[in-house]
């Protein structure tokens, strides 16, 4: 006679990876594409529990969430810690090359090594270990962290330079129309806050010459005074322009934030500056903490449990940023609200969370759940359902499946100088510095 498998082992696991409508955002790299790919993990237990997790969708994620799918089949829901190895044995382990090169030559993700590539889909099926964990024992995932500390979490406008639609008008239409100048920054900044009540404000910059971004920044001061501003050009600046822009903002900027590439410049910057530097890509994973916090480049770290390899990673940086008194608050990229949620419920669960995160979640009008998540007074609840508190809606799944499957138009994998190229043939992501 064989034992009954246990209730929290790992049956099956279902991937499904969609395209998800994007508006027309203009970064450093180029422009949305009217779809982004996201992948949508379902893991059930021999219990019949169903834990969600959600992470980046292009090929290469994809390549490597198939045979980790297939691996994690009868382990359990609360073998976390040994993910990293299960992965690494699974992926393959190469190497991780770091340095102010490669950054560089990573666009907006910093660095896309093989290592990285395996924790942004480590944390996926991390998530949806603890959504099915949380289910299951009738506890919400944040008291599988430790707890919360916050009934609610602070998040911030996420501003963008846009255009009305997508070139050639593929896509979705919204009603934002374009923002290309300082009032139309300004009314979108409005928009925002009317609509979710932000009361912090970050402008992706590195679109036009730092001067236009400047007079951006100070046209929301104006309209937002007193309130927290940022801006993010992703390194498109040297080290000169920084510093510049930095004195010309030090009055409102709550932090600049990867204003050049690569640890060695943004300590440059940060020497000669008093307005904090954060980041999202010279500080990516632990690995690249000692040499940043040593050479003092960075006074925030932007996490992004995509990126760190999950909910526990996320602590665990947190805990690393204490020691060494630098600030830390969330990232984001496109995602759904699934991933909300994740971010919600880790970041209830931090002490040192010093400043409002970052979402895309506005911009995203589609979604995979039942019920999308609300945020009123720029924050979001910190449910105490079980597991993440996020139901899926199978239809709504299946309809952005369809999409992905029907794709022939190259979306499968983000590239927003594609995209760009639709509007300007003769386009090349700039090198950097560029200004
Ligand atoms: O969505 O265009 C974008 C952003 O620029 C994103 O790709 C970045 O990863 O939000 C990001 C950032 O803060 O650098
Ligand atoms: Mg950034």
């Amino acid at each position: 006679m064989t034992d009954a498998p246990h209730p929290l082992t790992i049956a099956e696991i279902r991937l499904t990876p969609i395209l998800v409508a994007d508006p027309p955002l203009l970064n450093t790299q180029g422009v949305h594409q009217p779809y982004t790919p996201r992948l949508i993990i379902e893991l059930v237990t021999e219990g019949g529990v169903t834990g969600l997790g959600e992470t980046y969708g292009d090929t290469g994620y994809l390549d490597l969430a198939r045979p980790l799918a297939a691996a994690l089949i009868g382990r359990r829901v609360t073998d976390l810690n040994g993910l990293p190895a299960l992965a690494a044995g699974v992926c393959g382990d190469s190497p991780d090359a770091t340095g102010d090169d490669a950054v560089h030559a990573g666009g907006l993700r910093g660095v896309r090594t093989p290592g990285k590539l395996r924790l942004s889909v480590l944390s996926g099926f991390e998530v949806a270990c603890l959504d099915a964990w949380g289910r299951a024992a009738g506890l919400p995932v944040h008291a599988l962290l430790g707890g919360k500390l916050r009934d609610r979490v602070e998040y911030g406008a996420y501003l963008f330079y846009r255009w009305a639609e997508h070139p050639g008008g593929r896509g979705e239409r919204d009603d934002w129309g374009a923002a290309l100048d300082p009032a139309g920054v300004v009314a979108q900044a409005r928009r925002l806050a009317d609509t979710y009540g932000f009361t912090s404000f970050k402008l992706k910059g590195g679109v036009f010459e730092p001067a236009r971004e400047v007079a951006a920044v100070r046209a929301l001061a104006a309209a937002f005074p007193g309130r927290p501003l940022r801006l993010d050009p992703n390194g498109a600046w040297s080290t000169a322009t920084s510093r510049q822009v930095a004195d010309e903002l030090a009055d409102v900027l709550e932090y600049l934030e990867d204003p050049v590439g690569g640890t060695a410049r943004m300590a440059e910057v940060a020497a000669g500056t008093r307005v904090p530097l954060a980041t999202n890509m010279c500080v990516t994973t632990f690995d690249e903490i000692a040499e940043a916090f040593r050479r003092r480049a960075v006074q925030v770290v932007l996490c992004d449990h995509h990126y760190w390899g999950g909910l526990r990673a996320t602590r665990e940086l947190a805990a690393v940023c204490r020691t060494f008194g630098v600030g830390l608050s969330m990232h984001s990229n496109t995602h759904l609200g699934i991933s909300l949620a994740a971010m919600t419920q880790v970041a209830a669960t931090v002490p040192n969370l010093h400043h409002a995160c970052d979402t895309h979640y506005p911009w995203q009008t589609e979604d995979v759940l039942t019920e999308r998540i609300a945020i009123r007074d720029g924050r979001v609840d910190v449910g105490d359902a079980p597991g993440l508190g996020v139901t899926l809606d199978p239809d709504r799944l299946a309809a952005l499946h369809r999409r992905w499957l029907a794709d022939d138009g190259g979306l499968r994998d983000r590239d927003d100088a594609a995209a760009m190229r639709r509007a300007d043939p003769d386009w090349t992501v700039p090198a950097v510095p560029r200004w």
